[in-house]
């Protein structure tokens, strides 16, 4: 009988030692370098907006409150996370898989320039405030036909990048035939393929529907079936961010803390569980919107149960992780084991305050998806809430751990106490920042404060003055927490700056792949076996959406004609 299930040996390290290929740092580099330019023109944008807001600065008349609205959330939650994940998922599979090949790194340059092509032009045209319809883009909000252009290139970026990844990963695959491909390979995949499935659906809106209605060639747009397609992407788009985050804390933070992974099996089984049940759920972004039944609606919040389930799978092996080497390093009773983690070092600490925070924010999540509470908290501050602590903190402060050792690995500096303490710095800073702005907006949300607004009182009715009454339900200390958390971006930058340019040289920082528990039961062979999960994946999401796409298309709504009254 054929062994069906294989011993985790150890990840595999190239030969590099803990070194990324040095060609392979280069295209890493070139994304982690747009990523932070992105980041602090991005949080710009969002301090303006959120002083705006609390009635504390007007806007020169040359600049939009929808422009920066939209800058803040493209540059941020599309741009900085986009090339953030690239940069990373490249350099750990050089550092696990082998350097790449140079056929398939030259494919990955040609997905980098297609990508960063789309995002110079999507940048230039809401420079020029011809792209004011928010990270979302919905229409009937209508964009200058170039934006379309440039989102259409920016998934093609995107699609050629994964391709690469998925090349060196199947490379590796087929020159170790029956062994297990590496956690790291195993994660990255799940990661690509579950963006490649639901980006699909963005790439339909904008180039079946978005481009030929900007150009003049309908005079009208199905408004309920652009926003669906939209969000058949676009909450996979917040695992997409979610997923990378998960590998730093499943493969590199064993390794920082001295201990290793609790299950290999239950970590591929969570990453295996997100892609296929992270796209067929969009429906819970619509759960307000008419011209979709109750039954579809129910059907996907369903299933966003489901997808939360991987999520408590991680809680729970990362919990247990930490816990074990807690208690190897001699830590004894029912928490004593706490004392014993690494609380002084930037790589952990800042991840571990990522982890923490996606305590309440997956809560959130889950009160969101609840049908009557979401017909209370949707389109209100309460969503912003949500996902400033959910993208904004714990994807954000994992990306700003990694980098902490990542760019001293990929640019050959150190890593020195100088940094750790500058990084500790600023973590302390974005979670007290965080905590203010986030947690009055959740409030105010509550209140009933709407989301994507400038400052308004609405002249001066009683529930609008509201909105600045008592201590966190209030939109000045809204702006006081953004205001704090802009000091916490400008520090992460300088942190960019250090650790690229002024750091002294030296190969000491390592890229920690760590190792999993002797005591851990094998791998089931079938979490490599992605033709299963593809079809698994396919199937769900044609359950999940045939028959209310087919309803949309035959059963059209009338259409509408171009909204961008914002624009000019
Ligand atoms: Fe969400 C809206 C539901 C997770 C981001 N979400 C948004 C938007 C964004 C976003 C950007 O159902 C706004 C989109 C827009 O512009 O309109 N969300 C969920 C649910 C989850 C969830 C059920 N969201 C995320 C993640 C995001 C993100 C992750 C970004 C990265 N969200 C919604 C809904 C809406 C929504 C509705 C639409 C609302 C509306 O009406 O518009 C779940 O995935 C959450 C599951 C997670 C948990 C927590 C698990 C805890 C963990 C940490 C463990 C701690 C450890 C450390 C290990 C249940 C894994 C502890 C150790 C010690 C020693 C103490
Ligand atoms: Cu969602």
């Amino acid at each position: 009988m054929r062994n069906t299930a294989l011993k985790v040996d150890q990840f595999q390290s190239n030969d590099l030692g803990t070194k990324v290929a040095p060609k392979d740092a280069k295209l890493s580099m070139a994304h982690i370098y747009v990523a932070f330019i992105a980041f602090i023109i991005g949080a710009l944008g969002g301090v303006l907006q959120g002083l705006v807001r609390g009635g504390l600065i007007e806007l020169p008349s040359w600049l939009g409150y929808y422009q920066i609205l939209t800058a803040h959330g493209v540059l941020l939650a599309l741009v900085f996370t986009t090339y953030f994940i690239f940069g990373f998922l490249f350099s750990g599979m050089s550092r696990t898989h082998g350097a790449f090949k140079d056929s398939t790194r030259k494919v990955g340059w040609v997905g980098y320039w297609i990508l960063t092509i789309g995002t110079i032009l999507a940048t230039i045209m809401i420079l020029m405030n011809e792209a004011s319809v928010l990270y979302t883009f919905y229409a009937p909000l209508q964009a200058h036909p170039l934006y379309y252009v440039a989102l259409a290139l920016f998934v093609v970026g995107t699609w050629v990048l994964g391709t690469a990844l998925l090349i060196h990963y199947f490379a590796w695959k087929k020159a170790n035939k029956g062994k297990l491909t590496p956690l790291f390979g195993h994660m990255t995949v799940a990661t690509i393929l579950m963006w490649i499935i639901c980006s699909i659906g963005v790439a339909a809106t904008v180039l079946l529907q978005m481009l030929p209605w900007s150009l003049g060639m309908t005079d009208s747009i199905n408004v309920l079936l652009s926003r669906t397609l939209f969000w058949y992407f676009g909450h996979p788009l917040v695992y997409f961010w979610l997923m990378p985050a998960y590998i730093a804390w499943y493969v590199c933070i064993p390794k920082i803390i001295g201990g290793k992974l609790f299950s290999d099996s239950l970590a591929r089984l969570a990453f295996i569980l997100l892609l296929l049940f992270s796209i067929p759920v969009g429906f819970h972004h619509q759960l307000m919107e008419s011209g979709i039944s109750p039954f579809w609606k129910f059907l996907q919040t369903t299933l966003t149960f489901m997808v939360a389930i991987p999520s408590l799978l991680t809680a729970f092996s990362i919990f247990a992780t930490l816990e074990s080497a807690g208690r190897a390093k001699g830590g004894t009773g029912l928490f004593g084991w706490m004392k014993k983690l690494p609380w002084g070092d930037v790589r952990f600490f800042t991840p571990f305050m990522a982890m923490l925070i996606f305590i309440p924010a997956g809560i959130g999540g889950l009160i969101n998806a609840s049908f009557q509470m979401n017909a209370v908290v949707h389109n209100t501050l309460w969503i912003v809430g949500h996902f400033h602590l959910t993208v904004g903190s714990t994807v954000l402060l994992t990306f700003f751990g990694i980098s902490y050792w990542l760019i001293p690995n990929l640019t050959g500096r150190k890593f020195t106490p100088y940094l750790n303490k500058l990084g500790m710095l600023q973590t302390w800073l974005w979670m007290i920042g965080m905590f203010i702005m986030s947690g009055s907006q959740h409030l105010l949300g509550f209140f009933g404060a709407p989301r994507r607004t400038a400052y308004t009182t609405y002249q001066d009715h009683p529930t609008a003055l509201d909105w600045f009454q008592g201590i966190f339900i209030n939109q000045v200390t809204m702006a006081i927490g953004g205001v704090i958390l802009f000091a916490a971006a400008a520090l992460m930058f300088y942190n960019f700056i250090y650790m690229t340019f002024l750091a002294p040289k030296g190969e000491n920082t390592e890229f920690p792949i760590g190792e999993v528990s002797t005591d851990a039961a094998t791998t089931p062979r079938i979490f490599d076996n992605w033709k299963v999960w593809i079809a698994v994946s396919i199937v769900l999401i044609l359950f999940a959406y045939t028959i209310p796409l087919y309803d949309m298309i035959v059963n059209a709504p009338p259409g509408s004609a171009p909204f961008n009254y914002l624009i000019k």
